[in-house]
């Protein structure tokens, strides 16, 4: 990626809130942007930590449930967390390269413990899921990414149905993305496991910067809604944070 990770982050706040004119939006997506940067910026004393989530557990019902937001949170994110301090243990300094960003490691994730791939990808991919749900989020895209999807995709309508055929059709657990390629076109694309389309993997079929981000994991929406992964898809377009989205297309 030619943008560095930190530098994209810090970049979201202000250019979110440029695009946005409601103070309610403002609010939610600033916490949403300090939420990111504080993540992706030098780590505490070498180890990476859990932020808290930029709203309470239950501020999603009753579209996500507080217990799986909840478990989602404090324990699978945080499982990820403990298990990539962990695995950087194992691991060379100076392979990462200085400073320690997730752009450095996801670029030679081939070349590194597959415990880095799965639990930085997990600590990373997760990070940015909790700000792509919002309590003011749903309704439909907005200014340029809005356009963008119309050129790219004819509809948000067909945009949607897009994506969710590609969140439906991961076998198994994985991730759903939007992305910007590097030649600024938006497409949906689908990984495994906790894999993500900044590794520099040859799995890795479409590469780009992450505009959007759905987590497919059962973890995701067991609880609520067991085996139906269309309803928790349902769920999610109802509270997409697309001021979060068009902020990231932005940038
Ligand atoms: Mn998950």
């Amino acid at each position: 990626m030619e943008n560095s990770r930190r530098k994209f982050f810090k970049k979201a706040a202000a250019l979110t809130l440029g695009a946005i004119a409601s103070s309610e939006i403002i609010k939610a997506t600033t916490v949403a942007s300090s939420f990111l940067e504080k993540e992706i910026l030098p780590i505490d004393a070498g180890k990476y930590t859990l932020p808290a989530l930029p709203y309470a557990y239950d501020a999603l019902e009753p579209h996500i449930d507080k217990l799986t937001m909840e478990i989602h949170h404090s324990k699978h994110h945080q499982g990820y967390v403990a298990n990539l301090n962990k695995a950087l243990e194992t691991v060379d300094g100076n392979i990462l390269g200085s400073p320690q960003t997730f752009e450095n490691i996801f670029e030679k994730i081939a070349k590194l413990p597959a415990a880095l791939r799965n639990n930085a990808g997990g600590h990373y991919n997760h990070s940015l899921f909790w700000t792509m749900i919002s309590p003011k989020g749903g309704g439909e895209p907005t200014g340029k990414l809005a356009e963008a999807i119309k050129k790219e995709f004819g509809s948000t309508e067909e945009f949607k149905k897009q994506f969710t055929e590609a969140a439906m059709k991961r076998f198994g657990s994985g991730w759903a993305w939007l992305v910007k390629t590097k030649e600024g076109k938006l497409a949906i694309t689908s990984t495994a496991n906790q894999d993500n389309p900044l590794m520099n993997l040859t799995e890795i079929e479409v590469k780009g910067n992450v505009i959007l981000a759905l987590d497919v994991w059962e973890h995701a929406y067991y609880l609520k809604n067991q085996n139906r992964r269309a309803d928790y898809i349902t769920s999610f377009w109802n509270v997409v944070n697309w001021e979060m989205a068009e902020g990231l297309y932005n940038l």
